[in-house]
């Protein structure tokens, strides 16, 4: 089955007692039981739900994964994953991470004695030499978020194979449509699924798929012990975005290019960066290993704060929000909003300059988004 037939039909059979054709919403906490030790599939919807259940088998099957564990965040997805460790592991991660997930590892797991490292993942060299003797992960952005760099999966999974560590790969700025990282052999992928996978903009979760038996009992296990599951109706509303997300992150796809073209020729930046220009350092790896260049586009403008600032304030449809995927644009100011709790001298370090913004390029028309970026920026100038 091709993609766009998956996610309208994974998990979605009609309901069995109405013919619904819509997976309903389950909302319950709990399942009657007809004598004591038997049960209809369901028990209590921490440890299962079939609304959820739905989503889970369609996000997994987009991901040619085995299964699939939905959580109320991405943020909640990522510390499970990060419960399946002991003191004294090691994790490599990239050094260009959503903030959020830097603040977790650096100021909750490491004081449970997880030890990180993190290291350039376009680098192959400094990735195999950063794993140790204790190192059991290897945890990846690719796009990275907000300098969008570009990993090779293929080539740090063999790294991973042959140091016998695993790969997970958060895969939330390109979603399953433009890059599946199971294929190029990572173990698991996690999305914030408040982005692409919802793509509206009006749910928060969380997802790790896997084919990793190991991975995958230890997940499922996490899942209802740690208990930072997603609810019916956010699984439904998730659930309900998957069924559009071919169509969407082709014109995302489509709008972006568009977007940095126009910003690569504009007098007001300095600097465009999207990893489908030609210029940008990971774009063959991307054409190898991907189906599309994604939505977001980060941009230097030339000016200093101020500059960002004003720009920022100036646009209309771009709606100035943290947060990304949606169906609207949005941009962000990295530095004050989404990366601030990433040291002041790790973001100099990457390049999150005072003067750089990200932006989240929507489905809206192209010449609307175009018009609105040039009235921003013209008041800048
Ligand atoms: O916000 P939440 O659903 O908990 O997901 C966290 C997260 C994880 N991974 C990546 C790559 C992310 O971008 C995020 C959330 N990011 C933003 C809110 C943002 O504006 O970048």
């Amino acid at each position: 089955m091709h993609f766009n037939t998956k996610s309208i039909h994974v998990g979605q059979e009609p309901e069995e007692t109405t013919g619904a054709v819509v997976v309903p919403i389950f909302q319950t906490s709990t399942y009657a039981q007809p004598e004591v030790g038997k049960h209809k599939g369901h028990e209590y919807t921490r440890t299962s739900n079939p609304t959820r259940d739905a989503y889970q088998a369609c996000i997994a099957s987009l991901e040619n994964a085995n299964d699939a564990y939905a959580f109320g965040s991405g943020m909640a997805a990522i510390s499970t994953i990060m419960t399946m460790f002991k003191v004294g592991d090691h994790i490599v991660a990239g050094d260009d991470l959503y903030g959020g997930t830097f603040r977790v590892f650096e100021q909750v797991f490491r004081d449970f004695g997880l030890n990180y490292s993190y290291v350039d993942t376009t680098d192959l060299d400094a990735v195999a030499n950063a794993v140790n003797g204790e190192t059991k992960l290897v945890w990846l952005e690719t796009p990275t978020n907000p300098m969008l760099k570009i990993s090779d999966i293929q080539a740090i999974s063999a790294i991973c194979q042959d140091k016998g560590v695993l790969l997970g790969v958060d895969n939330t700025f390109m979603s399953p449509y433009n890059q599946r990282p199971l294929d190029l052999g990572a173990d698991l992928v996690m999305h914030s699924s408040t982005k692409y996978l919802g793509g509206h903009s009006d749910v928060v979760g969380g997802v790790v798929c896997t084919s990793h038996p190991e991975v995958s009992e230890k997940l499922k296990f996490a899942q209802n012990a740690m208990g930072a599951v997603m609810g019916p109706f956010d699984a439904w509303l998730t659930l309900r975005g998957l069924k559009t997300l071919g169509l969407r992150m082709q014109r995302h796809n489509e709008n972006a290019m568009a977007v940095a073209e126009y910003l690569s020729n504009h007098k007001a930046v300095e600097e465009v960066i999207y990893p489908g220009l030609a210029n940008h350092d990971g774009h063959e790896i991307q054409k190898k290993q991907g189906h599309g260049f994604g939505g977001m586009v980060s941009v230097r403008l030339a000016g200093d704060l101020a500059a960002a600032k004003k720009f920022c304030a100036s646009t209309k449809l771009f709606f100035l929000a943290e947060s990304l995927g949606g169906v609207e644009s949005l941009l962000e100011h990295p530095a004050i909003m989404t990366h601030a709790s990433v040291p002041e001298d790790v973001r100099a370090a990457l390049g999150i300059t005072d003067n750089f913004v990200r932006l989240s390029v929507g489905v809206e028309n192209i010449e609307d988004l175009i018009a609105d970026l040039e009235q921003a920026l013209g008041s800048v100038a």
